[in-house]
């Protein structure tokens, strides 16, 4: 299985505002706005599959999980899934790939034991409070500004190590676009 590996680092073009420089700049940094640590945009290709910026979120202390979360879309003709995730066994025991559903009043998770569809055509989200991976049995923090190297395995194609970038506790992906404001707390359902 032949694997590309395209990292778009997505290096913005610092545009120098050269025709305003007399002006008095008013700089409104927001403090943790914009995080040096925060890796840019990622692209990963495996087969029809496009895999988009892969990342997970610090751990707490203690924590006993972790997430990850990522963007895939199919863009072959035939149906794909994703059937297992693992880690470095110095990470964690094991990942699972699970969703979030309502029981009742409440948000649990459960794991997709049949794995999740990515159906041809179709753009698939990973993302805090939906679908999204696990590594269970967390054996050291996830710590901001790195990376955590998973392994994806898909039915039809194949496995891709991708990693996961790791951003604050409350991240919600699209990282590097500079969101102001992305602290929203998840929306409660009907
Ligand atoms: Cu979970």
């Amino acid at each position: 299985m032949k694997t590309t590996l395209i990292a778009a680092l997505g290096l913005a073009v610092l545009a120098t505002g050269a025709a305003h420089a007399e002006g008095q700049m008013t700089h409104q940094m927001k403090q943790g706005e914009m995080s040096a640590t925060v890796p840019a945009e990622a692209r990963f290709e495996l087969g029809a599959l496009v895999i988009e910026n892969p990342f997970s979120r610090a751990s707490l202390p203690n924590q006993p999980v972790g997430g990850g979360f990522f963007t895939v879309t199919n863009t072959g003709t035939e149906d794909d899934r994703l059937i297992a995730a693992s880690v470095a066994p110095e990470m964690a025991d094991h990942m699972e790939i699970h969703e979030m559903a309502m029981d009742g009043q409440v948000m649990k998770m459960r794991e997709l034991a049949d794995g999740l569809p990515i159906a041809a055509g179709e753009t698939v989200q990973l993302k805090p409070g939906g679908y999204h991976l696990m590594l269970m049995g967390l054996k050291q923090p996830l710590v901001e500004g790195e990376t955590v190297a998973v392994t994806l395995t898909f039915e039809k194609a194949g496995s891709i190590e991708v990693p996961l970038a790791i951003g604050a506790p409350n991240a919600k992906g699209g990282m590097g676009h500079g969101s102001a404001h992305g602290q929203g707390q998840m929306k409660h359902g009907g």
